[in-house]
């Protein structure tokens, strides 16, 4: 039986590691969800939404805050895996580009990843450095999702400009899950949806 997602997300949430390179991450005893995507779209808000815990996941309004690939188990089922962003940060170059690296190196080469969250903010759409690893993804035949960020900060009608937008950008990507979710960790819509569409993947 599938959990409802509600029920899923209200247990237990531990932080289990940070690792900075691949031979320091943890054993791949658990189904993967890896939340992707460029500096400060909101991968460590979202992972806080999602389990209704803040400051679990640091976020920060100063792009590249989270610069290890931090690892969160829920309920002894799910390791939820917030990675650095990818693009822009307020960090050292060769910092960005050791992150960059390391997020490739995961994202192409994690047998237990069972899906990859592919955080797109509503405002900007998806840019160059998206496709970039939309074709990783493909490559390596990791199954991702998109899901829009900050909903919150456009109108309705906007939003679904961007979701039709992203929508026709992959039809093209062959491992993109069709479906996709508009989020706000603020007014927490979509949250209830993405937890479902998580719960799914706990059965093996
Ligand atoms: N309005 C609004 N702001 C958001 C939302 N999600 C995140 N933010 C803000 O966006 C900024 C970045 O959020 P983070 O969660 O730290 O983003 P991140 O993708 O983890 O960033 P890095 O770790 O630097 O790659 C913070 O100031 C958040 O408060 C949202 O749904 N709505
Ligand atoms: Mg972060």
């Amino acid at each position: 039986m599938t959990l409802t997602g509600n029920y899923l997300f209200a247990q237990p949430c531990d932080f289990i590691m940070g690792a900075v390179a691949m031979d320091a991450l943890p054993a791949p005893d658990y189904p993967e969800i890896a939340f992707a995507g460029r500096s400060n779209v909101g991968k460590s808000s979202l992972i806080n939404a999602l389990t209704a815990r803040r400051g679990l996941a640091k976020a920060s309004s100063e792009p590249g805050r989270t610069q290890q690939i931090n690892f969160f188990l829920l309920a002894e089922k799910l390791m939820l895996v917030d990675l650095p962003g990818y693009g822009y940060a307020k960090a050292a170059r060769t910092e960005v580009k050791r992150w960059t690296h390391l997020v490739k190196d995961y994202l192409a080469g994690r047998p237990n990843l069972r899906r990859v969250l592919l955080l797109i903010d509503s405002r900007h759409g998806l840019k160059e450095v998206d496709t970039g690893i939309m074709e990783l993804l493909d490559e390596a035949a990791v199954s991702y999702q998109i899901v829009l960020t900050k909903a919150d900060k456009i109108k309705p009608k906007e939003l679904e400009a961007v979701v039709e937008s992203v929508r026709a950008a992959f039809k093209k990507h062959p491992a993109a899950h069709p479906e996709i979710i508009a989020t706000s960790a603020h007014d927490r819509n979509g949250i209830e949806m993405l937890r479902n569409e998580l719960a799914k993947l706990t059965v093996r």
